[in-house]
This record gives structure tokens, C-alpha cells and sequence, in this order.
């Protein structure tokens, strides 16, 4: 999930996940009962409570990017028309080694900071509760109520 700007302003309260609006198509579909890691690839200058409806999860680790290289490789991608095969290759862009989570964030979760400049890479169960019927709509969304309000928050419809 790709956290950054959305406006050519660069104001910190307008950020998107994705480069998506809350009401654009969904476009993340997890399997129900799968176990997944999902990474906050954070190019704001600022941290982000990135905060999962539904599902706890644990903090994997974090770890350092180059954003600028990153931004201008995903700027391009979008340009191009989003082709999933030519969806570009993080791991070209990670700098330094995985860090662990601090003591304070090594249980379950359901908030967790992506900091800035980093890619946060937290591990999920698509678990549904009792009686739930699928598709299900889960939400994520930053906990910062100025981003929250601007569509930083987007859908996972988890499927059969
Ligand atoms: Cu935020």
C-alpha cells in the first residue's frame, strides 16, 4: 500500500493510499482464511497510524527505502496505466536491512505507525467472524482524523 501525496501541493493532510480515493473500485481482494503480509511503503514525510478494521495482526519489521527513485518509478507506472506487470519492483528500492519491531509493538495489533521513508510490513488473517457472509468489505485507513476525512482509507473485499 503505497502511502503518499496526491496533490501537486504536496499538503501533508492530502495523502492517498494507492493513489486512490476511498470510493474508487476496490482493487485488493484477500482470500478469506489466508494468512498475508501487506506492506505501508510511507513516501510522506510524516508517520502514519495505519489502523486495520476487523483483523489484528502483528508488526513484521521495517525498512528503509530510496523514495525519491521509488515515487518517480511509481509515477510512471500510473502514467503507463497501472499494468500489473509492470508494477514496480520494490525490493529494487529498499535500503539497509529489515529492522525489528520495538518491544512496545511486538503483540497483536490493530493500529501501528508506517514511518517516514520506510516500508512497515505487518502479517494478517483474512479471519471472518461467525456468520459473516462473503464478499466482506474490510476498511483500512490512517487514524489521523485531517488524513482520515481527506481519503486516506481504502477497502479490502475479501472473497471465498
Ligand atoms: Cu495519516
Amino acid at each position: 500500500m503505497l502511502i503518499a501525496n496526491r496533490d501537486a501541493k504536496g499538503k501533508s493532510t492530502h495523502l492517498a493510499i494507492n493513489q486512490r480515493l476511498f470510493d474508487d473500485p476496490v482493487e485488493d481482494f484477500p482470500k478469506a482464511g489466508t494468512t498475508e503480509i501487506w506492506e505501508y511503503v510511507n513516501l510522506s514525510g510524516d508517520g502514519h497510524a495505519m489502523h486495520v478494521h476487523l483483523v489484528q495482526f502483528h508488526l513484521l519489521d521495517r525498512q528503509r527505502l530510496d523514495t525519491t527513485g521509488y515515487r518517480a518509478a511509481y509515477d510512471a507506472w500510473i502514467a503507463g496505466g497501472r499494468r500489473p506487470e509492470a508494477r514496480p519492483d520494490l525490493a529494487r528500492h529498499l535500503r539497509g536491512e529489515p529492522i525489528a519491531p520495538g518491544d512496545y509493538e511486538t503483540g497483536r495489533l490493530d493500529t501501528t505507525v508506517a514511518q517516514p521513508g520506510m516500508v512497515t510490513r505487518i502479517v494478517l488473517r483474512f479471519d471472518l467472524p461467525e456468520g459473516a457472509a462473503l464478499p466482506a468489505t474490510y476498511i483500512q485507513h490512517c487514524h489521523m482524523l485531517e488524513h482520515e476525512d481527506n481519503e486516506m482509507m481504502r477497502p479490502w473485499r475479501i472473497i471465498a
